[in-house]
Parts: C-alpha cells; sequence; structure tokens
C-alpha cells in the first residue's frame, strides 16, 4: 500500500519540487526520512534564510518551490521573509511539522493548536490537514493555490505521525493532476482599451514586476514604441520590466503620491502593467493623478485591481493580453522619446569609494546578462541609473521592503539558474539579518559574487530622519562590522578594497571563480 510519505514524494517529484529548502526540527524528520536521491534538501541556518532562498528560487524559475519549516518556532522566523514572499507574488509551498496528532490538545512540546493561523495574513492559503490520508490532497492544493494567479506562498501543517499511514490507491489520483489556467480580459474590454490607447494624445506606460515574472519584457517595448510612450518603473521596483537604456525608459518613479503625479503631468492617459496602483513609500500627500490625466490598469491580482483608489482596472494574464492588444494598436507618429542622458563618473573619498563608482564598475564588467540581487536601500536611483538591465530577470529587491532577503535570495536565485552570474549587491545594514545565507552558499558552492556597501550607517534612515524632522533617533549607525571576518567564519573568501582598481581587481576575480566570494567596500552615503 502507499503511505503519505511515499505519495507526497510522487507528487512533489511530478509537479517539479524537487528542491527542498529547510530547517529541521524532530517534527520534521519522519517526513524527511527515506530523502530521495533525485530531491536535494538545501539547508538554511535561520528559517527567514530558508524562505529567502527559496523565494529568489521561486521567483527565477517561476515555478513552486517546497519549503520545510520547524513548527511553531520556525515558522514564526520565517514571517519577516513571507511578507516579501506574498508580495512579490512568490508560489512557496510552506510546510511545518506539527507534533503527533494525539499529542497537539495537551499543548505538548513543539505542539501548535492553532497552525493554520500562524501565518496569515502573508499566506493565500493555511490548511492542517483533518486526518492523515487527506495530506497527499492537501499538498497537491497547496501547490496549485500557490501556482495559480496571482502567485503566492501557501502553508500547510502536518502532524508528524501521519508519514508512515498508508493510504488507498486512489491518493495518488492527485499525483497526476494539471490544473492550468488562461485568462485575459474579453475581446470587448481589449478593444475599449485600444479604443482608449490610440485616441490618448499623450500616453505613459507604467510597468511592474509581474511584467517581468511573465517574461513579457519584449512586449512592453513594442507596446511603448508602438505608441511612443515613455515608459517608467512603477515605485518601490521589486524586479526590471524594461531594458534600461531603451530610448523610452525613464527610469523608476518616486514612491510618494505627489510625487508620481509630478512626474506623470500632462499625460492623459496612465496606463499600468503588472504593479499594484501604486506601492508608494514615503508620506506625501497630494492628487492621485495629474490634472486631466486617465489611468487604466492592468494586472492579473484581483486583489491589486479591488484594492486601487483611482483608475479602471482590467483583469488577466499580462503576457497574454499584450499579445491581443498590440495588433490592435495604431503605430503613432508622435516623436520617440529622448533616451536619458548617462550620468557623469563620480570622485572617491581617500579610503571610501563612491556608490555611484562601485556600480560603473559593475556595468563595466559583469556579464550583460548577470542577474543582480539588491539590498541596499539608500542607492537604488544610482543603481537604476548607472547598472544597465536588458533581460527578463536581471534584478531581485524585496518586494515589502523586509531586509534579509538580498543574501538568501541571491543564493536561491543562482541555483535556479546556474546559467547567469549572480551579483548581490547589499548594505552593511542589510546583509546582517541573513547573513548566515553565506554558510549556505559555501557549504553548496554556490557562486554568488557578493558586494557588501559599508557605508557604516542605515543610510536610508539617515535620509527618513531628514524628512520626518527626527535626526535625532538614535539606532541609525552600524560601526564596527567586519564582513570579510563574518564571511570567513561561514566558509566564503572575502577581501575589502577601498579604490576603484582594487575593487576592479577582485570583481574580475570573483567573477571567474567558480565559489562563493564577498568583496567588502567602504562606501560614502549617498540619498536614495
Ligand atoms: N528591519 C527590516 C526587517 N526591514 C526593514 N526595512 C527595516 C528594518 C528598516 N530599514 C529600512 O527600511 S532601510 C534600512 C532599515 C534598517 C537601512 C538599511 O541599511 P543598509 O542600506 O546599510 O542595508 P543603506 O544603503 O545604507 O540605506
Ligand atoms: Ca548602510
Amino acid at each position: 500500500m502507499p503511505t503519505v510519505h511515499s505519495v507526497t514524494y510522487q507528487l512533489l517529484r511530478r509537479q517539479g519540487l524537487n528542491v527542498v529548502f529547510g530547517n529541521p526540527g524532530s517534527n520534521e524528520l519522519p517526513f524527511l526520512k527515506d530523502f530521495p536521491e533525485d530531491f536535494q534538501y538545501v539547508l538554511g541556518l535561520h528559517e527567514g534564510v530558508v524562505v529567502g532562498m527559496a523565494d529568489g528560487y521561486a521567483l527565477a524559475s517561476g515555478q513552486p518551490v517546497l519549503v520545510n519549516l520547524h513548527a511553531a518556532a520556525g515558522t514564526g522566523n520565517a514571517m519577516g521573509a513571507l511578507t516579501n514572499a506574498w508580495y512579490s507574488h512568490s508560489p512557496l509551498v510552506l510546510t511545518a511539522g506539527q507534533q503527533a496528532r494525539s499529542m497537539i490538545g495537551v499543548e505538548s512540546m513543539l505542539a501548535n493548536v492553532d497552525a493554520p493561523s500562524l501565518p496569515r495574513p502573508l499566506v493565500k492559503w493555511s490548511y492542517e490537514p483533518a486526518c492523515p490520508e487527506d495530506v497527499p490532497r492537501a499538498l497537491s492544493q497547496a501547490i496549485h493555490m500557490a501556482s495559480l494567479p496571482a502567485k503566492g506562498p501557501v502553508y500547510v501543517s502536518i502532524p508528524h505521525d501521519d508519514w508512515g499511514r498508508e493510504v488507498e490507491e486512489d491518493a495518488t489520483l492527485v499525483t497526476r493532476r494539471d490544473v492550468h489556467h488562461a485568462g485575459t480580459p474579453s475581446d470587448a474590454q481589449l478593444a475599449g482599451l485600444a479604443e482608449r490607447l490610440n485616441r490618448a494624445r499623450n500616453p505613459v506606460v507604467v510597468l511592474g514586476p509581474e511584467v517581468d515574472a511573465e517574461h513579457a519584457n519584449a512586449l512592453a517595448v513594442e507596446l511603448a514604441e508602438r505608441l511612443r510612450m515613455p515608459a517608467w518603473v512603477a515605485p518601490s521596483a521589486s524586479r526590471c520590466p524594461f531594458p534600461t537604456r531603451h530610448a523610452c525608459f525613464r527610469g523608476v518613479l518616486p514612491a510618494a503620491i505627489a510625487g508620481i503625479s509630478g512626474k506623470l503631468e500632462g499625460h492623459d492617459l496612465i496606463l499600468v502593467i503588472g504593479a499594484p496602483v501604486f506601492r508608494y513609500h514615503q508620506y506625501a500627500p497630494g492628487r492621485y493623478l495629474p490634472e486631466g490625466a486617465e489611468l487604466i490598469h492592468l494586472t492579473s491580482d484581483v486583489q491589486e485591481a479591488a484594492r486601487a483608489p483611482m483608475g479602471d482596472a482590467l483583469v488577466g494574464g499580462l503576457y497574454a493580453t499584450l499579445e491581443k492588444l498590440l495588433p490592435t494598436l495604431t503605430q503613432s507618429e508622435r516623436a520617440m522619446p529622448e533616451p536619458l542622458p548617462l550620468p557623469q563618473p563620480m570622485a572617491d573619498e581617500p579610503g571610501r569609494l563612491a556608490p555611484e563608482s562601485v556600480f560603473d564598475a559593475l556595468d563595466a564588467l559583469a556579464p550583460k546578462d548577470a542577474i543582480f540581487v539588491k539590498e541596499s536601500t539608500s542607492t537604488v536611483t544610482a543603481f537604476w541609473q548607472r547598472v544597465e538591465m536588458r533581460h527578463p530577470d536581471s534584478y531581485f529587491f524585496p518586494a515589502a521592503g523586509g531586509l534579509g532577503f538580498g543574501l538568501p535570495a541571491a543564493v536561491g536565485v543562482q541555483l535556479a539558474r546556474p546559467e547567469r552570474q549572480v551579483i548581490a549587491v547589499i548594505g552593511d545594514g542589510s546583509a546582517n539579518y541573513a547573513i548566515s545565507a553565506l554558510w549556505s552558499a559555501a557549504q553548496y558552492g554556490v557562486p554568488v559574487v557578493f558586494i557588501i556597501l559599508r557605508n557604516d550607517t542605515y543610510g536610508a534612515l539617515r535620509w527618513f530622519s531628514r524628512m520626518l524632522d527626527a535626526e535625532d533617533a538614535p539606532g541609525l549607525d552600524v560601526p564596527g562590522l567586519d564582513f570579510c571576518a563574518l564571511a570567513r567564519g561561514y566558509g566564503v573568501e572575502a577581501v575589502c578594497t577601498d579604490t576603484r582598481d582594487a575593487f576592479e581587481n577582485a570583481l574580475r576575480q570573483a567573477l571567474n571563480a567558480t565559489k562563493p566570494m564577498l568583496i567588502e567596500v567602504p562606501t560614502t552615503t549617498i540619498e536614495p
């Protein structure tokens, strides 16, 4: 007879979830025993690292990924990382071990009496099967729930005495299911959209992370060229949906209400594709839209569509929608936008590089299809200006701003995409939230180039403290950190460089290495 254990591994294999990111405890051991040889277990030393690695893997592969956490304490440690996974629509199938069924009610050690409540509201679906026989079906539901649009994390709590239980042959039916989804706006809705776009006098397009997630980047370029539209990236960008040296490219919109309407002034139609409307951050109240502008929003996420405070929305798959829409759009006679000027080189201080110099060096030396995982909050604008990104899946930034994403996500992205070089650009503040990801990189030989920008401060908070009139706030500096020592402690070779030449040499060496390397760079503090 099949068991919960054997049917579950059949299911995972059939659905392509052969890589398990985890941190184990006693509750999880019956799941992990007899671990099949065609599966890979990737150990993270903290659950924030486990979820961060899985998140990177899921985002870069577009596929659901299995995470195995330890009960309540493990799930709790994972919650910060889940904020990012939720907002990046990352299809994570989180599982956690539970005490033996008969030991839950008495609240034994490691029992979670209300396991499904714990990860809410950061999961699409959360469940503890009512009986052992339901575990494989529940996991199948979890995988499909995570993968259907809008994608997102799900959670299943599994008592550890379930794994050895025998199940009926019919329980294996779930291992052979495919669940497909197709959806675009109706022909009439698309015709209405085309009519409004063709009629617009001065339209603009704002592109979000879902364009990149669906690999609709080239269609976005065609759309911008067809209507001769400037193309902005939606605020708080977590991915790069548009080639950054294209003539239509305008940069990333500021994350403030007044800032956005200021930048979009003069446009009569704003088309937002694959982003929430909008992911604001700084509080700068104002009008949502410039005078005389209409907004149309294309998204695959009903929640995003419903919660926007202005504009009309059409819900559907972005790639399919753009494919159907493009042939119905008339080639505009307007002039092409002028390409943005390239920024000037920046002078370095003795012993400290300008972050701009680091980025210029990266732009010059990194492979053109490198993947950047970025988590240094004060250098976002400079990075987008100076580092060319032209391919899909070139950029990942924490989607909810939850720090501790960058280091582990870089490891996960590199595991999912061994053919492209991953470069992690991480602030000296951010690096500490998930520093033990370096251990996983070293142990599994994942050749990420880690660059730590050490300005000895929470740079973005310095900036915020001026905006919020709170410059005297304590706790904004992080002096005394030695990332080379930390990296070596976790098994990663590291070097500190404080001149442009030394940085370039170290970077060349790291790019040629077949193992992870860390470069610590003392930098000046700039504004986001
Ligand atoms: N904790 C977590 C988990 N996420 C956060 N976003 C913060 C705290 C608050 N925070 C920011 O929003 S930016 C920032 C913090 C602490 C500073 C990050 O410093 P850094 O980068 O050194 O990584 P910069 O370039 O110096 O800003
Ligand atoms: Ca910093």
